[in-house]
């Protein structure tokens, strides 16, 4: 730069960028963009915020431990389950780029907007999970997916049974030690942390990739009786390569560890659950669309499938799970086939 010439303030000096900022740069790169889909993603950053604020204060605010009632799933509704998802829900139902919105912890989804009136997106998204693990201080997340809407589809629950391959946006926010924001829209995976001064999502990492490998598998070993017998054959044969096991029994917290650390997650089908545990639509598809986008891998653990491709016909269906770096994966499937 000639010497007559005053540096701009920001040369030299580490950038910052907002999660907002990032979106908005995406938006004007992609021509024919509306600035629709920013407005989602602010809505979730939003709701992740209010929650983030929710899991630090459980404790004093006296709103840890069961709700009382039970989700649609069977399964016991802690209190934070539902101030997750109404926080979720009325920061989403305020914005007329959605259709339909779909909760985990909701018996059926919510038809926002219908016919000529549809906005262009649906959201799909578990508020709070691992919640279980609330009382005891473990990270748990809220998970979600963005698919489009066709509005010649008629019905909340027909719009939204889309195979994993047509979502168009998937991320998860981790309420651990830190709050992180992971993201894809189909263009790789970048890596936000709230930073509570500012209250602000900052990027910390831009095209993450998942490493190629790595020794540790992660799993509730406790079932492993039950699982089918390839699980089993894979479990003794990493164990006589020097895997390590690493389970937290929260699936945001343990796929994050995955994701940067490398190795493999594994939920397979057990004689309790035998379509598997987690839930395609809130859970496996979003995490099997960053995996993919991280250079990582998602497949049943059933059909030894894509998890992307299985066409869901409920939209609270379970799917087993094996998500992770490649050539864990691909070990895993080896022991299956
Ligand atoms: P939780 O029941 O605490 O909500 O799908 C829910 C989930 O947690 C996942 O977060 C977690 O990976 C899994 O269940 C744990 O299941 P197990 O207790 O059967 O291992």
């Amino acid at each position: 730069m000639p010497e007559n010439v005053q540096a701009p303030p920001s040369a030299g000096r580490q950038r910052i960028l907002s999660l907002q900022s990032h979106i908005l740069q995406g938006e004007a790169n992609a021509p024919g963009s509306t600035g629709e889909f920013t407005w989602i993603l602010s809505a979730i950053a939003l709701a992740a915020k209010a929650i983030a604020y929710k899991v630090r204060v459980a404790r004093i605010e006296d709103v840890l431990g069961d709700h009382g009632g039970s989700n649609v799933h069977g399964e016991t509704q802690q209190k934070l389950d539902v101030i997750a998802n109404e926080f979720v829900m009325s920061c989403l139902g305020s914005r007329p780029s959605i259709a339909v919105v779909a909760s985990e912890e909701d018996d059926e989804p919510t038809l926002l907007r219908k016919g000529a009136d549809g906005g262009k997106y649906c959201v799909v998204f578990d508020p709070l999970d691992g919640s279980s693990n609330l009382d005891v201080g473990v990270g748990v997340g809220t998970i979600f997916s963005i698919l489009k809407n066709d509005p010649n589809v008629h019905g909340a629950v027909e719009t939204l049974c889309q195979p994993g391959t047509k979502q168009v946006a998937a991320g998860y926010v981790l309420y651990g030690s830190s709050t992180v924001f992971v993201l894809t829209t189909g263009n790789g995976v970048d890596m936000f942390v709230l930073d509570p001064a500012i209250g602000s999502f900052i990027l910390v990492k831009s095209q993450l990739k998942i490493p190629a490998g790595g020794k540790i598998y992660s799993v509730n070993e406790a079932n492993r009786r039950t699982f089918p017998d390839g699980f089993g054959k894979y479990l003794d044969w990493a164990q006589t390569q020097g895997y390590s096991s690493r389970y937290i029994g929260s699936f945001v917290a343990d796929v994050h560890r995955t994701l940067l650390k490398g190795g493999v997650f594994l939920y397979p089908p057990t004689r309790k659950n035998p379509e598997g545990k987690l839930r395609l639509m809130y859970e496996a598809n979003p995490i099997a669309m960053l995996m993919e986008q991280a250079g990582g891998k998602g497949i049943t653990g059933s059909a030894v499938g894509r998890i992307l491709e299985i066409q869901p016909t409920s939209i609270h269906q379970r799917t087993s799970v094996v998500v992770g770096s490649a050539d864990e994966v691909d070990n895993v499937a080896r022991h299956l086939s």
